[in-house]
């Protein structure tokens, strides 16, 4: 039934009007038969006008069908009120950049907050993780891939996933690099993230306002440590993890880092002064995720 509610939610409305046109364009074939077939019965017009007309419910149908057995990829977010940018979840935007990156084709299905569980019950998307208590943890992101009729929730195995399927779109992750990479999600949490979490989540407790600037500086000297490793791959500064090549370890970096950007905005001091570190260098590896910072297409920016 899982296909069902999907089409139900996605699908419904646009084979509604559809439908709704369809019937119109039939009943107006009929209006001009009926009247042309009265009116002018003697005349030639009526033999050429009403196939004519009866052709367009047809054709609409065979032309109008196929975009409702849509074939792209849905990613679920939840949309922000708290800041300008209405796509601002940092796990989302590593599904974003993924799938961004790799250019394939995918919408965004926007869902409040407090739905998620309910909605991955409702289809049966693999929950994250579980809580402590043994219930499901439910989040964003996760897709439906019509192609292969599968949910995949969590970033990581999302990417993963996509990787799999689609063995042809460009790589994020090379061979022999997958436990070199899922090192680097270690050391990012441990190093980056838990110091930067407290403050952009405002949990009072671990960042009070009077601890920030100590708990940025730790931020600051984690991504100092990330540009140290950085800075092995040789003399020229690289903007990659891996050197000269994107991989995941680069997504996971522009995903937290874009949250920075998008909630507390690109003239704040604090990206301002992140986009400066260590050379520039978060300057210039977000620079280089801009032509995949986009959502669903280069058109459709928000
Ligand atoms: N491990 C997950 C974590 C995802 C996550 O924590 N998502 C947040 C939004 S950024 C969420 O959906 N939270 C739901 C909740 O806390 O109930 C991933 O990487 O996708």
């Amino acid at each position: 039934m899982h296909w069902l509610a999907e089409f139900i939610r996605e699908d419904a409305l646009v084979f509604l009007s559809i439908y709704f046109i369809t019937l119109l364009a039939l009943s107006l074939t009929l209006y001009i038969e009926a009247s042309v077939g009265t009116l002018h019965m003697k005349y030639p017009i009526r033999t050429g006008l009403t196939p004519a007309c009866s052709l367009l419910p047809a054709l609409f149908l065979c032309f109008a069908t196929p975009g409702m057995s849509d074939t792209d990829i849905i990613l679920y977010d939840i949309p922000g009120t708290a800041s300008k940018d209405k796509d601002w979840s940092p796990n989302v935007w590593k599904t974003r950049f993924v799938l961004n990156y790799k250019k394939l084709p995918h919408r965004t299905s926007w869902i409040e907050y407090p739905d998620i569980a309910a909605l991955c019950a409702e289809l049966n998307v693999p929950s994250s993780a579980i809580r402590r208590d043994g219930s499901p943890y439910y989040t964003v992101p996760f897709i439906y891939d019509p192609l292969t009729c599968t949910h995949v929730s969590d970033s990581l195995p999302i990417a993963q996933y996509l990787e799999r399927t689609y063995p042809d779109s460009p790589r994020l992750f090379p061979d022999g690099m997958h436990a070199a990479l899922r090192a680097f999600e270690d050391m990012w949490h441990d190093r980056v993230l838990q110091h930067l979490f407290p403050l952009m989540t405002n949990l009072n407790d671990l960042a009070p306002v009077e601890k920030h600037p100590e708990l940025w500086d730790r931020v600051r000297t984690g991504l100092g440590r990330v540009d140290a490793y950085m800075n092995a791959n040789g003399e020229d500064p690289t903007k990659f993890w891996l050197g000269d090549r994107v991989s995941y370890a680069d997504v996971t970096m522009a995903g937290w880092l874009v949250w920075v950007k998008r909630v507390l905005g690109s003239e704040s001091n604090e990206w301002r002064n992140i986009v400066g570190w260590h050379g520039g260098r978060w300057g210039r590896l977000m620079e280089e995720f801009e032509r995949w910072e986009f959502v669903d297409s280069p058109k459709a920016r928000l």
